[in-house]
């Protein structure tokens, strides 16, 4: 085993907590600092055994990986691991980590704010007031979540602690996942006979090949007129183009999303429809929250090369360990 303050760690994007949770333990190389980032990796690539990556920077596949020979585990911050190619790192026996459990009540709470926020069209009503209209008129009455029924489309850690939530707003609940779950609520075997039974969807699946817009066209038309649709899940599980159309001809009412396709750019028809609340991406994005995801990372690499065991390995890499 080497000693743990000569091994050497890779880490492709600023992340403060992470960077300052890993100097303490390691040599550490900022791969976003280099004026010429294929000459670092080609001076110190060899070298590196560890590697930091988050879930929402770039690619974790072939093109990096090709440099990286004697690596051994990727510690990626966040739980959505759709970023990693997983052919590539089984490939190479890697063991990739990520951060479950850490995050899941803070994207509980945004999503069913979210949630919220849409329906009583608060961004809307607070633009209202600071623009002084209401000085000459009332704000026009919001759609509600009373009587609805709530479909979640991915119930695992996220989902579930939403749906707790939801049953403190005493809404009834309903659920797609490809496996049912031992759960008080109704399941349906498809996105479509989910949609077509609620009217609210949350979509809460991890990104990737198998979700790939999975809300379609078939499902917001079966979702209906006075549907909201929720998305905090990944921007490319949901069909921009189908949604845009579907909000815009009235096939549903309504949509808030904290997740799009070509983040950071968000489609100026979204940018311009008042109704839809849009939020850059921030399900996890409180100090404490980001701080024990950043934890999280430090402690996988740590735990690594001073046992050889990793806390929190996607399934994927599990055989490798
Ligand atoms: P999780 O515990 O792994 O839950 C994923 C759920 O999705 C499971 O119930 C799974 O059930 C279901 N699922 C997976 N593939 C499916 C498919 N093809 N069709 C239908 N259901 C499917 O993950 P989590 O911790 O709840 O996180 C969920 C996702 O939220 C993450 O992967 C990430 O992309 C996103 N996220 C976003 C933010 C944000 O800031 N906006 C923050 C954290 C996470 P089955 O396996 O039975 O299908
Ligand atoms: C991350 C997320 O903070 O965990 C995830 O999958 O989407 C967020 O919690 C984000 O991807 C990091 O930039």
């Amino acid at each position: 085993m080497v000693a743990p303050t000569m091994t050497d760690i890779l880490i492709t994007a600023p992340m403060p907590d992470v960077e300052r949770g890993l100097e303490s333990h390691f040599t550490l190389h900022r791969l976003w600092e280099a004026s010429d980032q294929q000459a670092l990796l080609a001076a110190i690539g060899p070298r590196i055994a560890g590697l930091a990556v988050s879930s929402g920077g770039g690619r974790l596949g072939d093109a990096l990986l090709a440099h990286l020979p004697n690596l051994q585990i990727a510690a990626s911050f966040g739980v959505g691991y759709d970023h990693v190619d997983l052919p590539a790192i089984t490939a190479r026996k890697l063991v990739v980590t990520n951060t479950p459990g850490v995050l899941t009540e803070e994207v509980a709470d945004l999503t069913l704010g979210l949630l919220l926020a849409t329906l009583r069209q608060i961004p809307a009503a607070e633009r209202f007031l600071r623009a002084g209209q209401w000085e000459t008129r009332k704000f026009p009455l919001s759609p509600s979540l009373r009587g609805r029924r709530v479909g979640i489309l991915g119930l695992g850690d996220i989902g579930l602690a939403t749906a707790r939530r939801l049953e403190a707003c005493g809404v009834e609940i309903a659920y797609h996942t490809r496996h049912p779950r031992d759960v008080p609520y109704a399941y349906f075997d498809s996105p479509v006979a989910l949609a077509g039974a609620v009217d609210v969807l949350i979509v809460l699946v991890p990104g990737g090949a198998a979700t790939h817009h999975l809300v379609d066209t078939a499902v917001l038309t079966a979702l209906g007129p006075d549907g909201v649709l929720i998305n905090v899940a990944r921007g490319a599980v949901v069909d921009t183009h189908a949604l845009i159309e579907a909000l815009r001809d009235g096939t549903i009412l309504s949509a808030g999303l904290d997740v799009f396709e070509e983040e950071p750019h968000v489609p100026q028809a979204l940018l311009d429809m008042p109704h839809v609340v849009l939020l850059p991406h921030i399900g996890s994005a409180s100090v404490v929250t980001r701080a024990a995801m950043s934890k999280l990372v430090v402690d996988n690499l740590v735990s690594w090369f001073e046992t050889g065991t990793a806390l929190t390995p996607i399934g994927e890499s599990r055989p490798f360990l």
